[in-house]
C-alpha cells in the first residue's frame, strides 16, 4: 500500500468516533408514536398448503366477557404488522385469585408464526429471537406493560394455569407503535394493478416499520444496521419516505464507527454503546461507496461526499487486500462476499460484478471530491476489473458469466454482472433472456437477491419481465397473507430459513422493501 493510502487511513481513523458519531448522534429524532387497538380477535389454523391462516373472527366486544382458565387462550389481531408497546389489561373473574396467573404471550408477525412450538427449535442462531415470554402475575386486577418492543400483528394470549377457583380476564390491549416515518407521508403510485397495489402497500410498511432510530434490518430479529439491507432501503427511502437525516445519520455511523484496520463492518450496534460489529462482509464494505453515491445523487449535497470520500476510498483500497490475480480470493472464505444467502452459491463472479458497479461510483465520487489521483487510480482498476469479468469469469459457449472453480452458473452472477454494465445493454439484454430461458438451478432464496435479479432486467428495459417476476415473487408472498415482506422466501418451500428453522425468520425484513423503489422509478 502505498505511503499516501496509509495516511489516509490513518487519518480517518483518528477521526471515528468523536466527528461523525457526534454528528450521527445530532441527526438522531424521536420516533412517531401511534395508539393501535386491535380489530378483532381470531383463531388460526393450518390452511391447504399447511401455513397458518385465519379461520374465524370475532368482534373486540367479546375480549372482555371471555374467562380464561388452564389452557384456554385468546388471540388478537390488530389489523396490520407493527413495531412497538404493548400494554395489557389484566383482571381475575370467579373466586379470589389463589394462585399466580401463569400466561404464555406469544407475538407473530404472520399467522404460521402462532402455530410454531418453540420448544422445537433446533436453528443456529439464538432462540432468543422467538417472541414469547412466559409470565407470572401475582396480583389482579393490574396493568401490564410490557418492557420488550415487538414486531407483530397478532398477539396470543395463552393462560398456562390459573387455578381452579379463577381466571383471567384481558380488559383491554394497547400498542404504541413506533417509526421514524407515517405512511401517510407517501401516496401510492396511480395506475397500478390491483395486485401490485398491495405490493407496493406491503413494501411501504416493510420500510415504515423498519425505519427507526437507525434502518433496522428487521424489526423482530437482529434489529441492527446492516449496510446491505442499508442500501436497498435508502434507495426505497429515496423514492417513498424521504427522510435524507436517517441516511445521513447511518452513514455516519458507519464512517464513524470502521474497524480498526479502517474497513466498515457489516452491521453495527447502537447499544449499549456505538460499536461495529466483527463481521466483515466484502460486498457490504464496498457498499458505502454506492451508498454515498445514491445519497449525493439524490441530494446534490457535496459537502458530505468531501467528507465522507476518504472512508469511501478506504475501502476501495482495503478490498483489495481481499483480491488475488484481479478477482476475489474466495478459497479461504467462500462466504467473503454475501450477494445471497442460497446454499452451494459460489460468490466470486456475481462478487466481480460489485466491484465494478462500486468502482463506477467511486469515480464518480472521486471526482466530485477533487481527488484526481484516486479518479486516475480507480479507472485503472475499473478497466482490469472489466477485463478480468470476462477473461475469468464469461463462458462463451454456454453464454453464461460462471464462478468458482466448479464453473458455476447462478443467477445472482449474471444479475450482478449485468448491473455493473460488463457487456452493453443490448449484450446485457441478451444474457438476461438467456437467463430466464435456461432458468439455471442456482437461483436465489431471499428478496434481496431475487431484487438484483429484477433491477437487472429493468436495467435491460425488460420491464414485463421483470414485472412478471415481481408478481410471482413478492405476489408469492402476498398470496400466504403477508403484510410486510419476509427475509426469505422460496416459494417452493414457504418453510425455507437460512438459519435452520423459520421460527426465527423476520418476516418484515428490510430488503425486501425494494418494489415500492421500482414500481415508483420504472413504471
Ligand atoms: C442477516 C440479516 C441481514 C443481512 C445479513 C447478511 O443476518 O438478515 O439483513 O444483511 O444476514
Amino acid at each position: 500500500m502505498g505511503e499516501a493510502l496509509v495516511s489516509i487511513i490513518e487519518g480517518m481513523k483518528r477521526r471515528t468516533v468523536d466527528e461523525f458519531v457526534k454528528k450521527a448522534v445530532e441527526l438522531d429524532s424521536p420516533l412517531l408514536e401511534t395508539r393501535v387497538k386491535p380489530v378483532s380477535l381470531v383463531t388460526i389454523e393450518k390452511g391447504e398448503n399447511g401455513n397458518g391462516v385465519v379461520a374465524s373472527r370475532e368482534d373486540m366486544e367479546a375480549m372482555p366477557r371471555k374467562r380464561l382458565k388452564k389452557g384456554d387462550s385468546i388471540c388478537l389481531d390488530f389489523g396490520d404488522h407493527y413495531v412497538g408497546y404493548v400494554t395489557l389489561k389484566l383482571n381475575s373473574a370467579g373466586s379470589p385469585q389463589d394462585a399466580p396467573a401463569f400466561l404464555r404471550l406469544k407475538f407473530a408477525e404472520i399467522a404460521n408464526e402462532i402455530l410454531d412450538d418453540s420448544s422445537t427449535y433446533e436453528g443456529w442462531i439464538s432462540k432468543g429471537w422467538i417472541q414469547e415470554e412466559f409470565i407470572h402475575i401475582d396480583v389482579l386486577p393490574c396493568e401490564l406493560k410490557l418492557p420488550r418492543r415487538y414486531a407483530f400483528r397478532y398477539l396470543e394470549i395463552l393462560a398456562i394455569d390459573t387455578s381452579a377457583k379463577f381466571q383471567v380476564v384481558v380488559e383491554d390491549a394497547e400498542l404504541t407503535a413506533v417509526s421514524a416515518v407515517s405512511m401517510e407521508d407517501v401516496k401510492p403510485v396511480e395506475g397500478l394493478d390491483e395486485d401490485l397495489q398491495k405490493i407496493d402497500r406491503a413494501s411501504l410498511k416493510t420500510l415504515q416499520d423498519c425505519m427507526q432510530h437507525v434502518f433496522e434490518d428487521g424489526p423482530k430479529r437482529d434489529r441492527r444496521l446492516w449496510i446491505g439491507d442499508l442500501r436497498l432501503q435508502a434507495k426505497a427511502n429515496y423514492a417513498t419516505f424521504r427522510n435524507f437525516d436517517l441516511v445521513k445519520r447511518c452513514m455516519y455511523l458507519f464512517a464513524g464507527l470502521t474497524r480498526d484496520d479502517g474497513k466498515i463492518g457489516a452491521c453495527l450496534f447502537t447499544e449499549p454503546v456505538m460499536q461495529v460489529d466483527d463481521t466483515f462482509l466484502w460486498d457490504y464494505s464496498l457498499f458505502f461507496v454506492s451508498i454515498l453515491y445514491d445519497y449525493y445523487q439524490e441530494t446534490k449535497d457535496l459537502e458530505i461526499v468531501k467528507e465522507l470520500w476518504p472512508t469511501a476510498y478506504c475501502q476501495i483500497t482495503l478490498a483489495l487486500e481481499d483480491m488475488k490475480d484481479g478477482v476475489l480470493d474466495t478459497e479461504k472464505n467462500a462466504m467473503l462476499a454475501f450477494i445471497d444467502w442460497k446454499d452451494g452459491l459460489d460468490r466470486q463472479a456475481a462478487a466481480q460484478g460489485v466491484w465494478i458497479y462500486c468502482l463506477r461510483h467511486g469515480k464518480v465520487l472521486a471526482q466530485l471530491a477533487g481527488d484526481t489521483e484516486a479518479e486516475e487510480r480507480i479507472s485503472r482498476l475499473l478497466e482490469e476489473a472489466l477485463k478480468n469479468a470476462v477473461s475469468h469469469f464469461w463462458d462463451e459457449e454456454q453464454g453464461f458469466f460462471v464462478s468458482g472453480s466448479s464453473r458455476q452458473v447462478s443467477w445472482s452472477s449474471q444479475a450482478w454482472m449485468v448491473l455493473a454494465d460488463v457487456f452493453d445493454k443490448e449484450k446485457s439484454r441478451k444474457l438476461m433472456l438467456h437467463l430466464l430461458e435456461v432458468n439455471p438451478e442456482m437461483g436465489v432464496s431471499t428478496p434481496y437477491a431475487y431484487h438484483h435479479v429484477i433491477e437487472a432486467l429493468l436495467h435491460v428495459g425488460e420491464k414485463e419481465k421483470a414485472l412478471e417476476l415481481m408478481r410471482t415473487y413478492w405476489g408469492g408472498m402476498i398470496r400466504l397473507g403477508a403484510d410486510t415482506f419476509w427475509e426469505a422466501f422460496d416459494p417452493k418451500d414457504t418453510n425455507a430459513s437460512p438459519y435452520g428453522n423459520a421460527q426465527v425468520n423476520s418476516f418484515c425484513h428490510a430488503w425486501s422493501c425494494t418494489p415500492a423503489w421500482l414500481l415508483r422509478e420504472y413504471f
